[in-house]
């Protein structure tokens, strides 16, 4: 089964910025589809509970240089 999350991402101030936390969430096992918004400084990613826990999507947004904060 899949589940979907938004996450608030801080410190995205231009188009790369976008591309660096969507590749950060595409790269990781059990992520399905990740869609990064800058003006709403959100991604919105459904992944595999399982394969996948919330905190290690927040720590891989974290590693690219951003902050996260997993909304719903
Ligand atoms: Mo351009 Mo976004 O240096 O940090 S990638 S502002």
């Amino acid at each position: 089964a899949e589940a979907v999350c938004t996450v608030e991402i801080g410190g995205m101030t231009c188009a790369s910025c976008v591309g660096r936390v969507q590749k950060s969430l595409d790269r990781l096992d059990g992520v399905a589809a990740a869609t990064v918004n800058l003006a709403s400084e959100t991604a919105t990613v459904t992944y595999a509970p399982g394969r996948l826990e919330l905190p290690d999507l927040v720590a891989a947004v974290e590693r690219a240089g951003y902050t996260a904060t997993v909304t719903t």
